[in-house]
């Protein structure tokens, strides 16, 4: 059987849609030895080495940075910037953004959320990483805000790496999702999962129902909805949440459902990040057919105004994403 691989399959779509450059190939190949480096090193982190366990420091949101959140940073941020495709790189576990030297510089920006879920890694849970890429926007060689901060609509390409049972790469460019496994006895990514389409209506949501005394009320009438008993909708759906963005995300993908991260009384504007995980997943999902809101935003619609903005998030099946959005607005 043919096997394709990620970059073969880039270098396709580029020379059907995106025109031949070939630089998004080679961002993406730069991509990919990062997920490579990352699983092995996941893959090894109980055995020997100090690399499990938390840093002592915290992220920008406050957060605990695990050991291994900084080295999948260090790792993505040393084989981006040298890539000769990028000229800025912002990370959710980086304060400022780290700009390209000129002369090493090339006409992406580069987005991360270099290691998702990393509280997980210590009992054994899948991970994950999320990557967004633009163009730059602005004249010349200095990096501005509006390359940093871009509508999530102009996004060239999105897509992350599930560190599960098998490793995967689920990308798009815009046309399309496709997905590719890593095949260990070969190092490299082979196309597995063609054309990704996510079920119109799934059964599954995924929520932090640790959060229930946070939220509105019309939040709470919206679950209640969901674990009521009537077939004819398909209710009651089943509650799967593993605290991993990625996994969560990945599976209702595959499967059909609706992932929630509302905003409550703790966090007004929900917890996740709408560079380095809303922004992408949604650029994603929409090319999967599914759909994407701050539950009554489009996420691709919105510009941030700051690298680390946060956004309520509903992201899913097209027909269950609605649903929320109509309990939100009644
Ligand atoms: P909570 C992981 O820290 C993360 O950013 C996402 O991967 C995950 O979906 C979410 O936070 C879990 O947050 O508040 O439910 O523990």
């Amino acid at each position: 059987m043919k096997q394709t691989t990620v970059v073969q399959h880039v270098q396709e779509q580029e020379k059907k849609f995106l025109g031949a450059t070939g630089e998004l190939a080679s961002l993406m190949n730069e991509i990919l030895a990062g997920a490579k480096i990352i699983s092995l090193e996941l893959n090894k982190a109980g055995i020997g080495g100090d690399i499990l366990g938390a840093t002592g420091t915290r992220n920008v949101h406050g957060e605990a940075v695990q050991k291994l959140d900084d080295l999948a940073n260090s790792t993505f941020l040393s084989i981006i910037s040298k890539s000769g495709t990028v000229c800025a790189i912002t990370s959710e576990e980086m304060e400022n953004p780290v700009i390209v030297p000129p002369e090493q510089a090339g006409k992406y920006i580069f987005m991360m959320d270099p290691l998702d879920g990393s509280s997980n890694i210590d009992v054994n849970v899948s991970t994950g990483t999320i990557f967004s890429i633009y163009r730059k926007k602005s004249p010349g060689d200095k990096v501005t805000d509006q390359d940093l901060l871009q509508k999530g609509a102009d996004q060239v390409a999105a897509g992350y790496v599930v560190y599960g049972s098998s490793t995967m790469l689920v990308y798009s460019s815009g046309h399309g999702v496709h997905g590719f496994t890593l095949d260990p006895s070969l190092g490299d990514f082979i196309l597995s999962h063609p054309d990704i389409r996510i079920p119109e209506q799934g059964n599954i949501y995924s929520v932090n129902e640790g959060n229930t005394e946070n939220w509105g009320d019309k939040q709470k009438k919206f679950i209640s909805y969901l674990k009521e008993k009537d077939r004819a909708s398909g209710r009651p759906y089943k509650a799967r949440y593993i605290g991993s963005f990625v996994s969560d995300f990945h599976r209702n993908l595959l499967k059909g459902g609706i992932f929630m991260y509302p905003s409550d009384a703790k966090n007004p504007s929900g917890k996740l990040r709408f560079e380095f995980e809303a922004g992408p997943m949604a650029f994603i999902v929409e090319n999967a057919g599914g759909r994407a809101s701050t539950g009554s935003e489009r996420i691709l619609d919105i510009t941030p105004t700051d690298i680390h903005q946060c956004v309520p998030l509903y992201i899913g099946s097209r027909f269950d994403v609605e649903a929320a959005e109509e309990f939100l607005r009644n």
